[in-house]
């Protein structure tokens, strides 16, 4: 198994997965944005992106949530993903809440802003400033639903929800979008998962 891996946000999702796994996955370190955007690459992923599982036989698997979930069937400890049907919603849910009310809105800013994207999407300034715009509001959201005082966002035990909020963190750290400072259930939980081993993965 090889993981083709990038300095960015969803390879980071991997790669996050994978130290929580203490697993060993070898790595293809490529350059986002160059490396991807050549025919050779393409031949590997259709849609130049990182990051792609390739498993000794060679199959590809793409999509970073897709390569986690091959990953928690194969090595099930410690489970990320829930052990029973419930575990298993409720980490969705909130695997898919932190993506789209707080990934998305980093993700639609990045990509409308600096120029590794200028050639991939037509850039839209006030979308930009929009979702930027909105994003301590989603923090307020989710310090709001964490005021129960769970340390982990799906519950007790840290899991893929985690995960997903961790790219943000990074996300935020490089493009000074910061969790507003009145959000203190947030930061609580941003620097617990700030101090595990897997955040430098
Ligand atoms: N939905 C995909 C998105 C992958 C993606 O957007 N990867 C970016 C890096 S974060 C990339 O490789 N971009 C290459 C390029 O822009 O040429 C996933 O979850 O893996």
């Amino acid at each position: 198994m090889k993981l083709y891996n990038a300095n960015a946000g969803n390879p980071k999702r991997v790669r996050i997965f994978i130290a929580e796994k203490g697993i060993d996955v070898p790595r293809v370190d490529l350059e986002a944005g160059t490396d991807t955007r050549t025919d050779e690459f393409r031949n590997i992923n259709s849609l130049a992106e990182l990051p792609v599982l390739e498993l000794d036989d060679g199959r590809i698997i793409t999509e970073s949530v897709a390569i986690c979930r091959y990953l928690e069937a194969r090595y099930p400890e410690p489970p990320l993903m829930g052990r029973d049907a419930f575990e298993q919603g409720i980490i969705e849910m909130w695997s898919q809440r932190i993506f789209h009310q707080l990934f998305l809105p980093h993700g639609h800013y990045v990509r409308h802003t600096i120029d590794l994207f200028k050639d991939v999407v037509t850039q839209v300034p006030d979308f930009a400033a929009a979702e930027r715009a909105v994003i301590p509001q989603r923090w307020e959201w989710l310090n709001e639903e964490m005021s129960d005082g769970r340390p982990f966002i799906a519950g007790d035990e840290f899991s893929m929800a985690d995960i997903h909020g961790m790219v943000v963190l990074m996300l935020g750290g490089f493009f000074d979008l910061p969790i507003p400072a009145s959000c203190t259930f947030a930061n609580r939980w941003a620097d617990s998962v700030r101090a595990r081993q897997s955040w430098d993965a």
